[in-house]
């Protein structure tokens, strides 16, 4: 079956389940003139959402820095010279006034990301007191949190969290040189428990990685190929971090980039495909064509976890300039 087949069938509710898409598969659609590949992810997502909409999800950290686990990108990493001072979890108080800032400064969706390899008992209880204090302000809840197990998994879906962020960074021959103290069986493990315990999964990856472009296609194949496919899919690039061994990573040409999301708006086509971090490197014209290829989601406010994202005042003029507006 060819790529645009595929897909169209992936978009009929009532067609059975076409084949998973394959590395191959992926590659070829990535590699397609730039018109064509543009114009079928733009059928793909008209068809599933208002191409006009974007969602916004703003970031918290609340706890920084200090991680055991080596993520070679990371600038949280105690295995990396980063200079970020560790500190403590956060208070509730204080998660929830950034919470209560993020919505009313227009955002749907609160994540809150801590640097632990996984929660201990004692954090889990206080991630999920915060859980349950930021969705009774009507916000949808996120969280990364590392590892977790199906029985903490169960205790945050029961705490009332939306989705699971657990990135799945990058193709599984490639892991290992990014990450040491982890495998990609553990990644695909915490995944199964957030879906298990019956959370929306938010899984995606980092471009610029020293990657080649057929692990990029695996990636997105791996992806879309997941028992169930995430419905949430953060498409992040390389934010090179001075002192960790990708400082000096080569950027990702955003027409690189552009394509990468295209692919991946037609291999998940009923997922938001949120253009992560990286945006400030990107121009608004590059921005406007990660919308046009089927970006609909972007984390919103100053900041991601420890550097810098567009402030919201830059973003609403951006969506203006393009007629678009926020999901709310
Ligand atoms: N500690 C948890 C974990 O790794 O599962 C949660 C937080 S971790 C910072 C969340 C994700 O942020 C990572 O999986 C990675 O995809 C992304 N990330 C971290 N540092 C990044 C960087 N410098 N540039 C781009 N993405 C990054
Ligand atoms: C995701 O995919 N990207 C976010 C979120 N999930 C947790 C994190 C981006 C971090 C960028 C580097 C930093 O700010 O430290
Ligand atoms: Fe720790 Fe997460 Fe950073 Fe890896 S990505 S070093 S697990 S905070």
């Amino acid at each position: 079956m060819d790529a645009a087949t595929n897909a169209a069938e992936r978009n009929q509710a009532s067609a059975p389940l076409p084949p998973a898409w394959t590395e191959a598969a992926v590659r070829a659609l990535i590699d397609l003139p730039f018109p064509d590949l543009l114009f079928q992810a733009q059928t793909i997502h008209r068809a599933n959402f208002d191409p006009t909409r974007v969602q916004l999800s703003t970031l918290l950290s609340i706890k920084t820095g200090g991680c055991p686990e080596d993520c070679g990108y990371c600038a949280q990493s105690l295995h990396h010279q980063t200079g970020l001072p560790a500190s403590k979890l956060m208070p509730l108080d204080e998660v929830l006034a950034r919470a209560r800032e993020a919505k009313a400064a227009g955002a749907t969706r609160f994540c809150m990301g801590a640097a632990w390899r996984g929660p201990n008992p004692r954090d889990l209880e206080s991630v999920c007191a915060m859980v349950t204090a930021v969705k009774a302000l009507g916000l949808e809840t996120c969280a990364t949190l590392g590892m977790i197990s199906p029985d903490q998994a169960t205790a945050l879906a029961t705490a009332g969290l939306d989705y699971y962020n657990h990135n799945l960074d990058t193709a599984e021959r490639h892991y290992e040189a990014i990450v040491s103290t982890r495998t990609y069986a553990d990644r695909l493990a915490t995944l199964a428990a957030v879906r298990a315990a019956g959370m929306h999964v938010c899984c995606g990856g980092i471009v610029g990685l020293g990657e080649t472009e057929a692990d990029q296609a695996a990636l997105i194949a791996t992806l879309a190929s997941l028992p169930e496919p995430p419905e949430s899919v953060p498409i992040n690039q390389l934010v090179p971090i001075a002192g960790t061994p990708l400082a000096d990573a080569p950027p990702t040409d955003p027409l690189r980039l552009v394509r990468l999301i295209a692919a991946a708006r037609i291999c998940l086509p009923r997922a938001y495909i949120r253009l992560s971090a990286g945006r400030e490197s990107l121009d608004d014209a590059a921005q406007a064509l990660c919308f046009l290829a089927g970006a609909n989601s972007i984390f919103y406010g100053g900041k991601l976890l420890t550097t810098p994202n567009a402030p919201e005042a830059r973003d609403k003029a951006l969506l203006a300039r393009l007629g678009m507006r926020a999901l709310g």
